[in-house]
């Protein structure tokens, strides 16, 4: 069986639909801290809290569990807020599923960010292999969980593959504090306002992803040929990158009445720490990545998908 940690957050709740419809019923645990309140079919559901190693090793034990896709985690807005909480869950977490991993030989994606860079990275096309040192303490659990990533593939021989994700932009289920939210939030405020208010200038280029393709990414490389893996911290992944002002203009070519204004807080500093765009070479060359929207067929979808949401 496969399970999914922090299943009920942005990622979590696409990519267990997505493997539900490719490995049909009853192949899938989907965990968090809560029970949701919508159940959906063709899925089994637990409370797992990832800081607590036993509550791992049952879980895993109990479910005969051989795939892991390890998505809880505290992002960097939150985590900049609360520092000692993004590094309990982030890598504590990490480290008890890793841990876990090895003793019961289970598969693991983890997700990694483009919150490794900082501001000593290449801004512009950063590479695969480069400078790591961010500014944040989402930053430094990333790092350090990719860090253990590489040591117990090479070490214990776990299968653990990651990918650095940018900004996932997505309808179903809110992202929650991160950094990159403000490009979610400006398609529902659109909607349902015909207005919106940024909290980072309009000038912020940052790498994005629509969430098909983050979904995507995490299939196509857990199906990747194991020899054709050598990256075993994480891949460099894009898609797009756009700054504030340009996703505003393209919303408005689709809503002429869209307004938008600009009031950055704290986040304008993590986001200007971060790379404008991305090298993912590699991973285009070892597992044949490849993402399917571009800026303008992404905002369509969006807009699409979010005014059946609200109704509008
Ligand atoms: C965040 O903004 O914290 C995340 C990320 C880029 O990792 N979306």
């Amino acid at each position: 069986m496969i399970l999914i940690t922090g299943a009920s957050g942005q990622i979590g709740i696409d990519l267990a639909d997505a493997l539900v419809d490719s490995l049909g019923p009853d192949q899938l645990l989907v965990t968090d801290l809560r029970m949701p309140e919508k159940l959906r079919p063709g899925r089994k559901y637990d409370v797992l809290d990832v800081t607590y190693m036993e509550s791992v090793e049952k879980i895993i034990q109990a479910h005969n569990i051989h795939t892991i896709y390890h998505l809880a985690g505290i992002l960097s807005a939150t985590g900049e807020r609360h520092p000692e909480l993004a590094w309990n869950v982030n890598v504590n977490g990490v480290r008890n599923i890793l841990e876990a991993a090895k003793r019961y030989k289970c598969r693991v994606f983890w997700p990694s960010s483009i919150a490794v860079f900082g501001p000593t990275t290449p801004k512009v096309n950063t590479p695969q292999e480069t400078v790591t040192e961010p500014g944040t303490m989402y930053g430094a659990t990333k790092v350090t969980g990719e860090l253990l990533c590489k040591f117990h593939s090479n070490h214990h021989e776990i299968d653990i593959r990651s990918v650095r994700f940018p900004g996932i932009i997505s309808y179903s289920a809110p992202p929650g504090g991160g950094t990159t939210d403000w490009a979610v939030d400006m398609f529902f405020q659109a909607v349902e306002h015909g207005s919106y208010t940024c909290f980072v200038t309009k000038e912020t280029r940052l790498p994005m992803m629509y969430m098909p393709d983050a979904v995507k990414s995490m299939l196509d490389i857990m199906d990747a040929d194991h020899k054709n893996i050598t990256v075993r911290t994480s891949y460099n992944i894009a898609a797009f990158s756009f700054s504030a002002e340009e996703l505003a203009a393209a919303i408005r070519k689709r809503i002429p009445t869209f307004t938008c204004t600009y009031a950055p807080d704290f986040r304008q500093a993590i986001a200007d720490s971060w790379p404008e765009s991305i090298d993912d070479s590699r991973a285009r060359k070892d597992w044949d990545w490849t993402p399917e929207y571009d800026l303008d067929a992404m905002v369509d979808d969006m807009l699409l998908h979010v005014r059946k949401k609200l109704q509008k």
